[in-house]
């Protein structure tokens, strides 16, 4: 396939060019849909050196839909050298930063043109529900791009006052300056979103970039990919590559020109990782992990709305989400009335194919994280804790879990300790009245992700929100995202940030310049 690609000139002027692609087209969702299956270097697609593939499997029906090329160290290099030299002397790297910003923006544009597509796409790749596809997996997505595309001209250091050596004067000021060239390995739950989260605080800063998405859902990413040579990112700046954690992705943490790595997963990977940046160079890196995010419920709460919160605290994108509420804690009070209301609640969500309008929970991820569900559940039972509905996989074909909830969990079970990373909800009551009790409960986990709290009352919200120790604090409302919001754990979940002014930091680096005159 020939695609329309614009090449940035200058000050936003552009001309086209052609790309050329092998792609996969498919009818689906009543709409044409198109996406490179190839890697993407240097601004072109191609073949692994390899020549060896990944099935990419849709888990509504557990059909291949495709092949793509698997990335091994060789193609890993080969990215990295191209990422290498666009950031040292190519376009990207004399273009004044407004004009970066403008082609951030164009590519926001195209991707909310194309969103319907990008949305199928991420639905048959990882089941997600094509209405919360539209609205949170590409519509923040875009919402990203065009928020650090804002932020290009808008980088700048400072002046600071030092002791002068008289007779002379001194001046010093701070220059924020892009790292370079950056690897990027993201997770499968929001494969377009991950993505963006980090690709465009990257490249808003400057750097160049080497990204491998999860090996079970690279489509969207290639797709984007697509996209971002019609928005006219000269060829090096972006690399998108395929592959599996443990060939590519560690080919990229380990390469000695890659000088950051931002990466978000599962805590054992991220300790690997880590491990892997500090022996091969030192390189910088920000890790977003895991979480098992506490959800306190007071009995003074607008208990409506904290059972509608909690559900979807749990729920949401089938609890494939790293902030889900992992652990509610009900205030004893009102715990019968709310364990009722929420398992009517659970009970009613409309399980089913993700691209049907009416799919309020689609099928899990990949097959793997199934089986993985299931045992988490049977070890749930085996310790004692009460199964109110769920805990099975749904008799049908596809990867589809039903939603679960558990009740009188206890602080040592696996279920309260462990992430499940899928629609579990896990329910223990605490003592009425007992507000210290109930925070060391909830902070007694290494992970330190998110958190919220339902009361009416300003000042234990405030004093809760101070104790709990976690990187995000929802008070009266849970999932609250935005784009322009540090996002990012403490403990075991991680440290660096993603969104907001903040991860631009995890991006630049700072040179301090001293004259004397
Ligand atoms: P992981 O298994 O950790 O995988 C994440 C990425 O790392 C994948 O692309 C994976 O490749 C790659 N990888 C695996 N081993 C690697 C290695 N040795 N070197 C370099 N890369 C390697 O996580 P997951 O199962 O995809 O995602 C679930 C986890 O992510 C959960 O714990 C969840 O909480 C966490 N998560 C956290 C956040 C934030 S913001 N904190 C957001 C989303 C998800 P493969 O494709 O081969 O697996």
């Amino acid at each position: 396939e020939f695609g329309e690609a614009i090449v940035l000139k200058s000050r936003g002027e552009t001309s086209k060019t052609e790309v050329q692609h092998s792609s996969i087209k498919l009818y689906v969702n009543n709409m044409d849909v198109s996406f490179p299956n190839q890697l993407f270097i240097n601004g072109e697609f191609v073949d692994a050196e390899s020549g060896t593939v990944l099935d990419s499997v849709n888990p509504t029906d557990e059909s291949v839909i495709c092949q793509v090329q698997r990335a091994s160290k060789t193609d890993v290099n080969k990215a990295v050298q191209a990422a290498k030299v666009a950031f040292e002397s190519g376009e990207w790297s004399k273009m004044s930063a407004r004009d970066r910003g403008l082609i951030m923006y164009r590519l926001a544009d195209l991707m909310e043109e194309h969103k319907e597509e990008l949305a199928t796409i991420e639905s048959i790749d990882s089941g997600a529900v094509y209405t919360l596809a539209l609205k949170t997996h590409v519509g923040m997505s875009v919402e990203t791009w065009r928020y650090f595309a804002g932020w290009c001209d808008k980088i700048h250091g400072s002046t600071i006052p030092i002791s002068h050596a008289r007779p002379n004067k001194n001046l010093t000021f701070t220059k924020k300056e892009p790292i370079g060239l950056c690897g990027l390995v993201t997770p499968w739950n929001y494969p377009l979103m991950m993505l963006s989260w980090k690709m465009a605080a990257c490249l808003a800063a400057g750097n160049t970039v080497v990204m491998k998405p999860a090996q079970v859902s690279p489509l969207t990413a290639l797709k984007f990919a697509e996209l971002s040579v019609k928005a006219g990112f000269p060829p090096g700046v972006i690399n998108i590559l395929p592959g599996t954690g443990s060939e590519a992705g560690n080919a990229i943490a380990r390469h000695p020109d890659v000088r950051k790595l931002g990466f978000t997963g599962s805590t054992g990977v991220g300790q690997v990782i880590m491990r892997t940046c500090a022996d091969s160079n030192l390189k910088k890196v920000s890790l977003e992990l895991g979480g098992k995010s506490p959800l306190i419920i007071f009995d003074d709460c607008d208990l409506d709305r904290a059972v509608r919160m909690g559900k979807n605290g749990v729920f949401f994108n089938k609890g494939e989400n790293c902030i889900a509420a992992g652990r509610l804690f009900v205030e004893a009070s009102i715990h019968d009335e709310f364990v009722r209301r929420v398992v009517e609640r659970t009970k009613k969500l409309v399980v089913g194919d993700p691209l049907k309008r009416d799919t309020q929970h689609g099928p899990q991820n990949h097959k793997e994280h199934l089986e993985k569900l299931v045992e988490f559940c049977a070890i749930g039972v085996k310790e004692g804790a009460k199964l109110e509905c769920g805990g099975h996989r749904v008799n049908r074909a596809g990867y589809f879990f039903e939603p679960t909830v558990f009740t009188n969990v206890e602080d040592h079970m696996y279920i309260a300790r462990e992430e499940s990373f899928g629609p579990i909800m896990v329910i223990s009551k605490f003592d009425t009245g007992d507000v210290d009790g109930v925070i060391r409960r909830a902070n007694n986990t290494e992970f330190g992700l998110a958190s919220g709290v339902f009361t009416k009352d300003i000042n234990r919200a405030l004093y809760v929100a101070e104790k709990i120790d976690a990187g995000t604090v929802f008070v009266n409302t849970y999932n609250k995202t935005d784009v322009a919001a540090p996002f990012g754990g403490f403990k075991q979940s991680g440290f660096g940030k993603d969104l907001g002014e903040e991860a631009l930091n995890e991006y630049l680096k700072t040179k301090c310049v001293t004259l004397e005159y």
